[in-house]
């Protein structure tokens, strides 16, 4: 991957051609739909296809990214409401093989220790044993990175070998030059953690980051692979270039942004 890229403004320029790549991924998220809540990994749908994990601390701004990500203001706050609040929520797209994941955070205190611990033990489970899990996105206001909980999961997704991605939110909250110093301080942790993983400056508010985080969760979800294709009315079929169709449907074509770093 290239080098640090600030996150803003937008001023990418490309050739006309790829212009369907960049938005089919944002156009595909639009379909997502709560499918179900589980209170534990044995009551989660069945473990098939392709499934992707956002997780973060409360506050981090978990709802707001996936909300952002799917264009639609309610879909992560339904899992707001009391009671669903520390429950692994799924959303699907379409084809229900393909799935978002809203793990619970852990935060205001509303919750008793001995639950928090069962809470934990059963995060653990679903990140060690889910077989559909292709990844984890780690959300972290960029304020505050690398809390306990940020660290925790990190742990465990690296002794498993997942996926992992991390978003930096709120990025409008700093200025370019803090924001960068951030994100290559939080960059050089994971690399002395010896991780696997790419990251990302993002804000749901001013939408830095979005197409980036969309091309993201379109691999991890086998985005317009042919095994999992299914009509899709959102996406563009009509254009006048025969080459941006092709490369509308073509996972490898919609390669990640430049704007994302790995390690
Ligand atoms: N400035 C700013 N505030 C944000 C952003 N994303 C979320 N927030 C705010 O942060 C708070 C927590 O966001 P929420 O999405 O509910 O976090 P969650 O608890 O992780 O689901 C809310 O007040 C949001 O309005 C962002 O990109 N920029
Ligand atoms: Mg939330």
């Amino acid at each position: 991957m290239s080098p640090v890229t600030p996150p803003y403004p937008y001023a990418r320029s490309t050739q006309v051609s790829l212009a369907p790549v960049k938005h089919a991924p944002l156009n595909w998220l639009r379909q997502a739909h709560f499918l179900t809540s589980a209170p534990k990994l044995a009551l989660c749908p069945p473990d098939t296809g392709y499934e992707l994990a956002f997780a973060g601390r409360s506050n981090a701004g978990k709802s707001s990214a996936i909300n952002a990500l799917t264009a639609q203001r309610q879909l992560a706050r339904a899992s707001k409401t009391p009671g669903r609040t520390q429950m692994i929520n799924f959303f699907a797209m379409h084809n229900e093989q393909q799935r978002l994941v809203d793990l619970p955070g852990y935060g205001y205190a509303a919750v008793p220790e001995a639950m928090k611990r069962i809470w934990q033990k059963e995060l653990e489970k679903y990140l060690l044993a889910r077989q559909s899990l292709t990844g984890l996105i780690l959300l972290m206001d960029i304020r505050h990175p690398l809390q306990t909980f940020d660290k925790t999961m990190l742990a465990w997704a690296k002794a498993r070998g997942l996926f992992i991605h991390v978003l930096l939110t709120k990025a409008d909250k700093l200025n370019r030059g803090p924001a960068n110093t951030a994100l290559l301080q939080v960059k050089q942790y994971l690399e002395t953690e010896q991780l696997s993983f790419s990251i990302q400056l993002f804000s749901a508010l001013r939408r830095i980051g979005l197409e980036e985080l969309a091309a993201v969760v379109a691999e991890r979800l086998h985005y317009g692979s042919a095994e999992l294709d299914e009509p899709d009315l959102t996406r563009q079929t009509t254009s006048a270039h025969p080459s941006a169709d092709l490369a509308a449907v073509d996972p490898e074509e919609a390669a990640l942004p430049d704007k994302i770093l790995t390690k």
